[in-house]
């Protein structure tokens, strides 16, 4: 019973995407993609809503990860690479939208038995202006056509 409403509860979060807020920050539309390989490395993505001046993402932590780091892709010819960046612009009265592709926040050495499926792992954002805001990101079933690290969190 408390396994089936887990479930449920993580389905319901990630699609009504209840928001966390701090202050003027909002963080919205939360998932975590899962590594393809157990203890691998997963990403995080969601939108910051801003209703004040402009803010930066300048940290990230979480206890189920070995490590934490800001990513965003650049493109290098045809190919998307990630590069590890100190912080993700939040404009003043706008949103920054962490996506795959894009930026996002990459969690290395996922502990597999805090990311299985309907999960929601413990993430705390720090924002230059806005301080910590700790957020509960539900854990995403894999892509069936996953495959490796890029598959992990490659383009979608
Ligand atoms: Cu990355």
């Amino acid at each position: 019973m408390k396994r089936f409403l887990g479930a449920v509860g993580a389905v319901i979060l990630g699609m009504a995407a209840l928001p966390a807020l701090a202050g003027e920050i909002e963080i919205g539309n939360a998932t975590l993609r899962p590594p393809v390989v157990a203890g691998g490395n997963g990403a995080a993505f969601f939108t910051i809503t801003n209703h004040g001046p402009a803010d930066r993402l300048i940290a990230a932590a979480a206890t189920a990860a070995r490590s934490v780091e800001l990513h965003t892709h650049i493109r290098d010819g045809d190919v998307l690479r990630m590069r590890k960046v100190d912080a993700i612009a939040v404009p003043a009265q706008g949103q920054a939208e962490l996506k795959p592709g894009g930026d996002h926040v990459m969690l290395f050495g996922l502990d597999p038995a805090a990311t299985g499926p309907g999960a929601h792992v413990p993430l705390t954002l720090t924002f230059e202006r806005a301080g910590d805001i700790q957020i509960e990101v539900p854990v995403a079933a894999l892509p069936a056509a996953a495959s490796g690290h890029h598959g992990a969190h490659g383009d979608q």
